[in-house]
């Protein structure tokens, strides 16, 4: 097999991993190829992602599909095969069991279950590992995975659409069209990619929005809507409990928080979490650390500026998606980043990609310590 030939099938599972985002947690969604030698070159003869909701994990699916074909063959893998005993068996053994020759894995699992165990457990086979092709691109992919495993919150992701002249919307006007039509779609994948979108109560309270996925064929893949919202104040009657039953709607409300208005959200069908306060507003670091523990991986922060801005100074986000539009909202604009626009991001993130969709420009930002680490 060539450099390029390794490149070329773990850029293939990193594109099939890819398309389980938002559908598997807490599980990673990880790609796994399985590449045997055919007559005209290497063939793939395997090829998946972790099943929705987690399992099967990749490897076996991808083995399996390979069957006696697997004998020999290069595995190439977003994580390093698991190595423990868990709700499946271990992937490593699997591997083993299905005679492949030589695996290349993307990152090491930060799980503590794994952590080296897995690609440890395939040395000891005589399978030869390549352990860093794609690294960069895993790290990203499964940066849900890994910011919970290792900071024991899930990677968030804020989405700002913000107007010609700086703002995200205006104060007492409700939803404002900002992005065209070609970012509205766009933003809803997104939302398809994630565990949970969270807005704040100011959001429900001026837009009344459904935050649901309405991509054609995708209305199934929207995300726990989460509201930040300390005095409980969001109304039982607020859209997003109109379909409720299909997607949940998850309350975070403030330690002594009026009990008959947190009682008639509950009986509206939201979940509610408690945390402890911080000021006015509920401790945001311990809200994440719960939706972690309730197997939240990726968060997309959807606003207003007030969430926004209390994550951003909390340093809580890890990456931004910035759209600028051409639209003018003229004076009385909110202004996101109290007011200071993208340029507030330059210290702390790296851009990486910049797009023009429709009419629109959207800067991806990372936080620099997350897309650098290793
Ligand atoms: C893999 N391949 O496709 C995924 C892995 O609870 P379990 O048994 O399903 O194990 C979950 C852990 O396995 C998860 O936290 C992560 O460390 C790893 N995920 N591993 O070999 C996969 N999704
Ligand atoms: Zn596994």
């Amino acid at each position: 097999m060539s450099a390029a030939d390794d490149r070329r099938f773990m850029a293939a599972a990193l594109a099939i991993g890819r398309q389980g985002l938002g559908r598997t947690s807490p599980n990673p969604s990880v790609g796994a190829v399985v590449v045997a030698p055919g007559t005209d070159g290497p063939v793939i003869v395997g090829l998946a992602r972790t099943a929705d909701g987690g399992r099967p994990h990749a490897e076996p699916i991808a083995l399996d599909a390979a069957g006696a074909r697997a004998a020999g063959a290069t595995m190439y893998v977003t994580l390093e095969p698991c190595s423990h005993h868990g709700k499946t068996p271990p992937c490593a053994d699997a591997a083993i069991r299905a005679g492949i020759r030589r695996a290349v894995v993307a990152i090491e699992d930060p799980n503590p279950l794994v952590a080296g165990v897995g690609v440890a457990r395939l040395l000891e086979a005589g399978i030869e590992v390549d352990v860093g092709l794609g690294a960069a691109e895993a790290r990203r992919d499964l940066a849900g995975h890994i910011s919970r495993m290792t900071r024991g919150r899930p990677h968030m992701c804020l989405k700002l659409a913000v107007s010609a002249d700086g703002a995200i919307g205006r104060r007492g006007e409700g939803q404002i069209a900002i992005s065209g039509p070609a970012s509205r779609a766009r933003a809803h994948l997104l939302r398809a990619e994630c565990d949970a979108i969270a807005v704040g109560v100011g959001t429900i309270l001026a837009d009344d929005p459904a935050l649901t996925c309405r991509l054609p064929g995708m209305t199934a893949c929207s995300p726990l809507r989460v509201v930040f919202d300390s005095a409980a104040r969001t109304p039982p009657t607020a859209r997003l409990f109109a379909d409720i039953a299909t997607v949940p709607v998850l309350v975070v409300v403030g330690e002594g928080a009026d009990s008959a208005r947190t009682a008639a959200l509950a009986a509206a069908g939201a979940d509610i979490l408690v945390v402890p306060r911080d000021g006015a507003h509920v401790d945001l670091s311990a809200a994440l650390v719960a939706l972690a523990q309730r197997g939240i991986t990726r968060v997309l922060v959807e606003g207003g500026a007030g969430l926004a801005d209390a994550m951003v100074a909390a340093d809580l986000i890890d990456e931004v998606q910035w759209i600028d539009a051409p639209t003018r909202i003229g004076p009385g604009g909110t202004l996101p980043i109290a007011g200071r626009g993208l340029a507030a991001l330059a210290e702390r993130f790296e851009i990486i990609q910049v797009e023009t969709i429709g009419d629109d420009r959207w800067t991806h930002l990372w936080r620099r310590e997350c897309s650098q680490a290793s």
